[in-house]
């Protein structure tokens, strides 16, 4: 079975793909509906800048735009979503900055998916479900029995994320994720873009 886009979160990584923007446009007319931007080392003004641009193309597409870690930026570009870490700021201090945009949040065990509802989180991500090589210091990888509960335990959507390739993808959506957020793979999903 080949994998329905419309389950693809498409995240666009400055630091792991060469051209971000023909990528994203790529993900955007391969059907993907929602887009993230991350960019962990750009500066302000290029992740500002490339931000607005990724926002006209998801406007154009119909798509939902999503900015990494910085609810700033988010609000600034007005992006529909923002989505953050462990280590960033809580739901509850971003939704100051961000008021009712769309909060998505990282988590990494049944503890923290519930948390994060608890805490205001609109969509859970958790992971890594499989083994990645994009995040630096990824947590343990969970599996797709713990995705499973923790899709079971928590009524936000739930995005499931790490190393999901075209061949686990099913898998993956089987387990009860909403979406699947890809990385490295999606050049893949995309048909080798
Ligand atoms: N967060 P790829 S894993 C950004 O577990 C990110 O929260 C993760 O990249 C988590 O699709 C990950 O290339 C990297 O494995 C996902």
């Amino acid at each position: 079975m080949t994998t329905p886009l419309s389950r693809v979160y498409a995240i666009v990584d400055v630091e792991a793909s060469r051209e971000p923007i023909a990528l994203a446009r790529k993900a955007l007319g391969a059907g993907c509906p929602v887009l993230q931007l991350r960019a962990k080392r750009l500066d302000d003004r290029s992740f500002v800048e490339l931000g607005i641009e990724l926002r006209a193309l998801c406007t154009e597409a119909g798509a939902r735009f999503v900015i990494n870690d910085r609810a700033d930026i988010a609000r600034l570009v007005r992006a529909d979503g923002l989505h953050l870490g462990q280590d960033d700021l809580s739901p509850k201090d971003a939704r100051g900055i961000v008021g009712d945009m769309q909060i998505g949040v990282s988590t990494h065990d049944a503890d923290q998916a519930a948390a994060a509802e608890r805490g205001g989180a609109d969509l859970i991500a958790f992971g890594p479900v499989f083994e990645t090589k994009t995040k630096e210091n990824p947590d343990p990888v969970v599996g797709l029995r713990a995705l499973r509960e923790v899709c079971r335990q928590v009524s936000r959507p739930v995005v499931a994320i790490g190393g999901i390739t075209p061949k686990n993808a099913d898998a993956t959506l089987e387990a009860g994720a909403r979406y699947i957020a890809v990385i490295s793979a999606l050049p893949s999903f995309l048909g080798g873009a």
